[in-house]
């Protein structure tokens, strides 16, 4: 059967020819030619054959972009050529000093100058080896770096083969996060209670830092290559100039930025850079200024470099865009996640490439720290060309007028009162019921580990509040079968099964409704301590800090946060609201729904645990006179789920069955 493996090896290289082709058509030229769905095919023939074959799996193959696990951390790797940083010139006067050290160091010999965009990202070493994507690595110190190679593989412009096979390559390039994505980044971070990024190239780093590859996928990263380490190629002439060396390196299909300029003299530059200082914020990715290099290699050579940088290049900084304006008032606005932000409403200006009307102040330190005060004058700018700051407060134009601000201390969305919890920059409205919060909330009471409705998923919740139906999470208990079937999607079944769900959940065990309530700090493990330490939701309404923090695992993080959620009036009547609808507020004697033990009962283990082995949790498992299989089906009373759990998890998830973490299975196994 030689000739059929021959066949399909041959349909896989072909495929993956394809693919490649059109991977350079669409992320380094940006001119697609086939619709996504003819991509995708070829695509899913690709990874069908692979999965068939996977002998013939390799790591250039277009289908490994993404293949890579989580690791533990980043191996250091040295680079081939040291990535020297750049001297810097803020103006003509430098850019003239630099080119008066060129012209004496080459002693009357002509010369011209390439220009380039300086990109407002991460420096990174590319190594190719037989023409094969080998390593990529950070800048690091420019002597070591750390090896990135598989985030860097998820950049759907970084060739994975080139497109001459060459010995050893080695290039440099910048890797960045478009603006767009930037702001997409960030909303999204923003919905979901996550820090954001305060720049396109903090985002762009924390991308490229990330252990699990696959997230690095999800970033929309990009990249332009601007440089040679090291090259050979076999009979072809060495490029001569930078210019050659940019051509050479479009040939062997990696993305190079296409607004370079070969310049005669030093005016030419000049005029480049004015050039881009005004264009600049119509990019759609953000550039710190321009490089400035020799042209020809031999001279670069000639020129050397000082320990630090070469003497054949310099970057040529743009002062970042400023604007003077005045701070017509502060607002605040609280997000879902009940964080209250400050925001400068500002007299519109034009900065950067558009109207700016209003500027983040992040949080109280920040306004105190530059005592940002209403009626005051400023100076704005953009961080990372796109978000909006107060850079300085003009304090000598100030007349008296102006108003200094304060947080407010009720939720301007509830009136709930607004908390700063120690160690802690930003201000938080304290409020479970508060509107602002109230879909972050329901998301959260109604999910796996806490009340575990099952079919009121984000999509539900998002069409009950709409409807009115519900304004905080006591509202779920309310609901009945004929208000779900008026709603779209709702057939009779689905909602009946709704309203069962919700009825069960009333009888959870009382750490679960503690977990719910999304006590900020309560964690499942802390509503579980909690819940075994007091006999009823009222007992820790009204516990007191000192009390709390003498429970052990309750710190004063953890305790700071309950006394304050309880002392809020409307959060009590929440609670009260719940246990009336008949929500179980009650802590069970001695588990009664969660098992004791194992016996009897059938448990399938998934992924890798943390703190234990396979045999070591068959060992716990079978000792306590459970059994494990190796497939789930509905007689399956648990499964345990470790890190990357595979198809078995998904099964269980479809099945209903039991699915419980490392954590939970140790705590039920130390029963
Ligand atoms: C840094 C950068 C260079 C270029 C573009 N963007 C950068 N951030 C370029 O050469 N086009 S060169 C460079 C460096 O050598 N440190």
């Amino acid at each position: 059967m030689g000739g059929e493996l021959e066949d399909i090896r041959r349909r896989i290289e072909e495929l993956r020819k394809e693919i490649e082709k059109h991977d350079y058509m669409y992320y380094v030229l940006d001119a697609p030619v086939i619709t996504d769905a003819r991509y995708d095919r070829l695509m899913q023939e690709l990874l069908q054959l692979e999965q068939e074959n996977p002998a013939l799996v390799t790591p250039d193959s277009p289908t490994q972009r993404v293949g890579g696990k989580p690791r533990e951390g980043f191996i250091t790797v040295k680079h081939i050529t040291p990535l020297l940083s750049l001297g810097n010139a803020f103006g003509a006067a430098d850019l003239m000093d630099f080119d008066n050290r060129v012209k004496t160091a080459l002693r009357g010999e002509s010369y011209s100058y390439v220009v380039e965009l300086k990109i407002d990202g991460l420096a990174v070493a590319l190594t190719y080896q037989h023409g094969v994507f080998a390593r990529g690595a950070t800048r690091g110190d420019g002597e070591n770096g750390e090896d990135i190679t598989a985030n860097l593989k998820t950049i759907r412009s970084i060739p994975l083969r080139l497109r001459t096979p060459v010995e050893i390559l080695e290039v440099r390039g910048e890797v960045y996060m478009p603006k767009e994505s930037f702001l997409k980044l960030n909303s999204r971070r923003e919905e979901r209670g996550e820090p954001t990024f305060a720049n396109p190239r903090n985002a762009a780093a924390g991308s490229l830092r990330q252990l699990n590859p696959g997230v690095t996928a999800g970033r929309n990263l990009n990249i332009f290559v601007y440089g040679v380490g090291a090259l050979h190629i076999p009979g072809q002439k060495p490029p001569d100039t930078h210019h050659e060396a940019l051509e050479l390196l479009k040939d062997l299909g990696f993305r190079v930025n296409p607004h370079y300029l070969v310049c005669r003299d030093i005016e030419e530059v000049i005029s480049y850079c004015a050039i881009w200082r005004d264009k600049k914020s119509e990019l759609p990715y953000s550039i710190d200024g321009m490089v400035i290099k020799v042209n020809s290699l031999a001279q670069q050579n000639f020129l050397g470099a000082t320990m630090k940088s070469p003497r054949w290049a310099i970057a040529y900084k743009y002062p970042p865009e400023q604007a003077e304006t005045t701070v017509k008032d502060i607002m605040v606005s609280v997000g879902r996640t009940g964080v209250i932000t400050p925001t400068a409403i500002l007299e519109p200006v034009f900065i950067a490439g558009s109207t700016v009307s209003k500027a983040t102040l992040h949080n109280e330190d920040m306004i105190r720290e530059k005592d940002v005060r209403i009626g005051d004058r400023v100076i704005i700018h953009k961080a990372g060309d796109v978000i909006p700051e107060v850079v300085e407060v003009l304090k000598n134009k100030r007349n008296g007028s102006e108003m200094p601000f304060a947080m407010p201390s009720a939720c301007p969305a509830c009136g709930a009162e607004v908390v700063r919890q120690s160690g802690e920059a930003a201000h938080r409205c304290t409020g479970a019921a508060c509107p602002a919060r109230l879909l972050e909330g329901m998301i959260h009471f109604a999910s796996r580990g806490a009340m575990d409705i099952a079919g009121l998923g984000p999509a539900v919740i998002t069409q009950l509040v709409n409807a009115g139906l519900v304004r905080d999470v006591s509202d779920i208990y309310k609901i009945n079968a004929e208000q779900l079937k008026q709603l779209e999607r709702f057939a009779d079944k689905s909602a009946d099964n709704l309203v069962n769900a919700i009825e069960a959940s009333k009888s959870n065990p009382l750490h679960r409704l503690i977990y719910a309530l999304g006590i900020r700090h309560v964690g499942e493990r802390a509503a579980r301590i909690l819940a075994e330490h007091y006999s009823n939701i009222y007992e820790l309404m009204d516990a007191k800090f000192e009390e709390l923090i003498n429970i052990p695992e309750i710190g004063s993080k953890i305790a700071e946060s309950l006394v304050n959620f309880m002392h809020e009036e409307q959060n009590r009547r929440l609670i009260e609201r719940l246990a009336q609808s008949g929500v179980n507020v009650v802590a069970e004697k001695k588990e009664s729904t969660d098992q004791s033990d194992f016996s009897g009962k059938t448990v399938v283990l998934t992924g890798t645990l943390s703190s234990l082995n396979r045999d070591e949790a068959k060992e716990i498992i079978e000792s306590r006179g459970g059994k494990v299989a190796s497939s789930v089906s509905k007689k399956t009373d648990y499964v345990i789920v470790g890190e990357n759990p595979g198809s078995k998890y998904d099964k269980a998830v479809k099945l209903g069955v039991n699915i419980i973490g490392e954590q939970e299975f140790l705590e039920l196994a130390r029963k």
